[in-house]
């Protein structure tokens, strides 16, 4: 039983260490140390270009090594094998802190000091407690619902949208076009932590951003393509929105010159927001794979009509 890690190398070591312990009976191969392709039977991959497929007649299961899964092109794939997405407590654990973070960061006006201190302002704003703020996630799979989870503690005022329907406790819920209309009106703080469909590409847009509430923000943990980046700094330049944290963008990385890079109300960060961690992935994608080996359902595979 071959599996091949083909992803971010500064971690292989430590896949590769957690299936040398618990795993014996596996043969774990690491990219470009592949061996026989045709022996490969699970692989795990960040980008698995059509013509390397193509290279794996005994493939089984194709688990991304990331949340997402839009940088996978589901016609390369063997309809027979299914595609599985990395879900893990470090990935989750890491989106919740970053969200957490940028969500104070923008309810105490950190990005404000920040400025007002570099040019030596002592100049106190008001300081609004998180009961009078309303915060609107779209997208209720297992990140979203988790970072509603923790904002919940503060005593946000919550909502989220999906396309379809998620009951939540203490959370006002909206699904389908029709009610992102009313999902909108009112939030103070927008969080896009969707999946990058052909229906959510480029729905971070100016009909969107007119419907906040004037002066709202926007944190993009999505995708680069969600956002439409003009309409971003339109409504930004126009006062609509007062600032976006964005961790993703396109293309990655930013042009160099991108007016994103020094927009003074952008706070930019290199696609880190999360991470998947070796120590707690391999546990959950070892079951998945005992799990194949035992001819039971996996967990976590992908709709690919939905794309995600
Ligand atoms: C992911 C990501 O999909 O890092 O995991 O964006």
């Amino acid at each position: 039983m071959s599996v091949l890690y083909r992803s971010d190398a500064p971690r292989a070591a430590a896949w590769a260490a957690y299936f040398a312990e618990h795993a014996p009976d596996l043969d774990f191969r690491v990219w470009p140390d592949a061996g026989d392709l045709s022996e490969v039977e699970y692989l795990i991959a960040w980008q698995a270009p059509g013509e390397f497929l193509a290279a794996l007649p005994r493939l089984k299961v194709l688990f991304s090594s990331g949340a997402g899964v839009d940088h996978i092109d589901f016609s390369a794939v063997p309809p027979h094998v299914p595609v599985v997405r990395m879900v893990e407590p470090g990935i989750i654990d890491g989106m919740v802190e970053y969200v957490t973070f940028a969500v104070l960061a923008l309810h105490r006006d950190a990005f404000d000091y920040v400025a007002a201190q570099s040019k030596g302002t002592w100049a106190q704003s008001e300081v609004w407690p998180a009961s009078t703020r309303t915060i609107g996630v779209m997208g209720l799979g297992v990140l979203g619902r988790a970072v509603l989870e923790r904002l919940a503690t503060f005593g946000f005022r919550l909502r989220g949208w999906n396309r379809s329907r998620r009951t939540l406790p203490g959370v006002e819920s909206f699904a389908g076009a029709e009610e992102l209309p009313v999902f909108l009106r009112g939030c103070d703080l927008l969080i896009c932590l969707l999946p990058l469909t052909d229906q959510t590409q480029g729905i971070l847009n100016a009909n969107l951003f007119g419907a906040l509430r004037p002066g709202a923000a926007v944190i993009n943990v999505g995708r680069g393509g969600h956002l439409v980046q003009a309409d971003l700094l339109a409504a930004l330049d126009s006062g609509q929105l007062s600032r976006a944290v964005l961790d993703v963008t396109d293309p990655e990385p930013l042009p160099s010159g991108h007016r994103l890079w020094t927009h003074p109300r952008v706070f930019l960060t290199p696609h880190i927001a999360s991470m998947t961690q070796p120590d707690t992935a391999a546990p959950v994608l070892l079951e998945n794979i005992r799990r194949s080996q035992r001819g039971e359902p996996l967990s976590d595979v992908i709709d690919r009509s939905q794309g995600y």
